[in-house]
């Protein structure tokens, strides 16, 4: 007889069925609400409400209700915020894999649509299962340096979001009940023996199990901490259940072997790029991630590097001593500062962290420089610092320009760095001087800088 995959017997896997399904989903629940929780973080971190330069979601109307002043402390907060939203997506590939193959049935079913709940509910499905592609893809090939989509990634993964959040929230709402009873319920499954209409879907197993039939001696029922190990074992296929093969073929593997294969793909995943947020023999260990492997170099400026100055057209010319000046504006009026004369204003030295919106970042580096509130100090603001428009000397590209809020200017670990680790900044680092700010997100960080307005953001 030939088979359609619209017809439920096509799909021949014994290891599909609600228990593997329920698995899955609950997993994915917890793991991409805390992705959604992280990812909403990192766009405040940028400050986009703070200055159109920040901004690259112009259009976000509503979307931007919750934002706020994203704190200077802990120092490490990015780090773990961006790390943790990074490592975990990539680490939960598999389980959204797996996931999408328990339920690749249910996209052929037909009829589309057998109610109005119905449809909205595959409509919603269309949104979630694309929603979560998209967002994936989006992100892996952001930290793999190597993107192609058409349009910015933060606009693109930032609408994402939201609308995979969506279908996400409305999936959610319609499957969790259900989920979480057939874990419940499977657990402790009732014998499998001539179901009775009703008796399967109550969420109370039957107290007695009754024998059940079938080749072969053995217990009569399932073993209770065992039910998920035995594939059709406590998941009788009732009428409206499409996960369930009604003409499986036979197991290769049980429903736990195979969870423990996803488990142990998003293990080796985690594995192999949590290293991009630590340093030393850590960092080797994420052989996944663009910034994992060795430093590129040894010595105080030998730590990560995002954007080399050879590559973003930073010339040694422009940033020599004869040729570099600071411009610094206020209320107060414009300050033009070699880097000399930098060097004599009071120099302050803190301990912070690089962390990049890719999920990678560096311990804390020894930076020296002046502090930014000391800089709005030379241009009108001796108390009360304002917001900082900071502008590299690069030309071209993105993240030549930043704004800072008030509260990064005034903490007093927030500075002009000039040199880091005990030297002068490495072109690489941003010579002749860079911002280094407290928690921030590194494109907050503006490296090679030439001008700072303050206020009048
Ligand atoms: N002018 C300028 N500053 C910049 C960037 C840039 O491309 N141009 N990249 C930013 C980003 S995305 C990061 S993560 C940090 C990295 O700093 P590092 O290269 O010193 O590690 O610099 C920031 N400052
Ligand atoms: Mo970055």
């Amino acid at each position: 007889m030939p088979r359609s995959p619209s017809s439920p017997a096509f799909w021949r896997s014994p290891l599909r069925g609600p228990w593997f399904t329920s698995v899955l989903g609950v997993v994915l629940l917890v793991g991409i609400t805390v992705l959604f929780v992280t990812g909403l973080l990192s766009y405040a971190a940028y400050n986009p409400n703070l200055s159109a330069v920040n901004d690259k979601t112009p259009d976000k109307g509503i979307l931007g209700f919750y934002l706020f002043s994203w704190p200077t402390r802990p120092v490490w907060l990015y780090r773990l915020t961006q790390g943790v939203h990074v490592t975990l997506g990539v680490g939960l590939i598999p389980v959204l894999l797996a996931k999408l193959w328990s339920v690749v049935p249910k996209l052929f079913a037909l009829p589309p649509a057998r109610s109005l709940a119905h449809a909205l509910e595959r409509l919603s499905l269309l949104l979630l299962v694309g929603g979560a592609l998209f967002e994936f893809t989006t992100g892996v090939l952001n930290i793999q340096l190597d993107y192609v989509f058409p349009g910015s990634f933060y606009t693109l993964h930032f609408y994402g979001a939201w609308v995979f959040m969506a279908a996400f929230v409305t999936h959610a709402v319609l499957r969790v009940p259900t989920a979480l009873r057939n874990l419940r319920h499977i657990r402790r499954p009732s014998p499998l023996s001539s179901p009775e209409p009703g008796r399967l879907s109550s969420p109370e197993p039957s107290p007695r199990p009754s024998p059940r039939p079938g080749p072969g001696p053995g217990p009569a029922s399932v073993s209770p901490d065992r039910a998920g190990d035995r594939p059709g074992a406590g998941e009788p296929a009732r009428p409206e259940d499409e996960l369930v093969s009604p003409d499986p073929l036979p197991p290769t593997v049980s429903r736990r072997g195979a969870l423990g294969f996803v488990g142990g793909g998003s293990v080796l995943l985690v594995a192999t790029t949590a290293g991009h947020s630590f340093d030393g023999p850590l960092r080797d260990t994420a052989l996944l991630a663009p910034h994992g492997g060795a430093e590129p170099g040894s010595g105080p400026g030998g730590f990560q590097i995002n954007k080399t100055a050879a590559s973003r057209g930073i010339t040694a010319t422009e940033t020599s001593e004869e040729a570099w000046r600071l411009v610094v504006t206020g209320k107060g009026g414009t300050v033009r500062l070699s880097r000399a004369e930098l060097q004599e204003l009071p120099l302050r030295s803190a301990a912070l962290p690089i962390a990049c919106v890719e999920g990678w970042s560096t311990s804390d580096q020894w930076w020296r420089g002046v502090r930014l509130r000391d800089l709005a100090g030379l241009v009108g603001y001796e108390k009360d610092a304002p917001g900082v428009l900071v502008e590299s000397l690069q030309r071209h590209g993105a993240f030549r320009v930043a704004a800072l809020r008030d509260n990064q200017v005034r903490d007093p670990r927030s500075l002009l760095a000039l040199f880091v680790n005990g030297e002068d900044l490495t072109p690489d680092h941003g010579y002749p001087a860079r911002v280094i700010v407290p928690a921030a997100p590194g494109v907050l960080n503006t490296k090679w800088v030439a001008r700072m307005t303050f206020g009048d953001l």
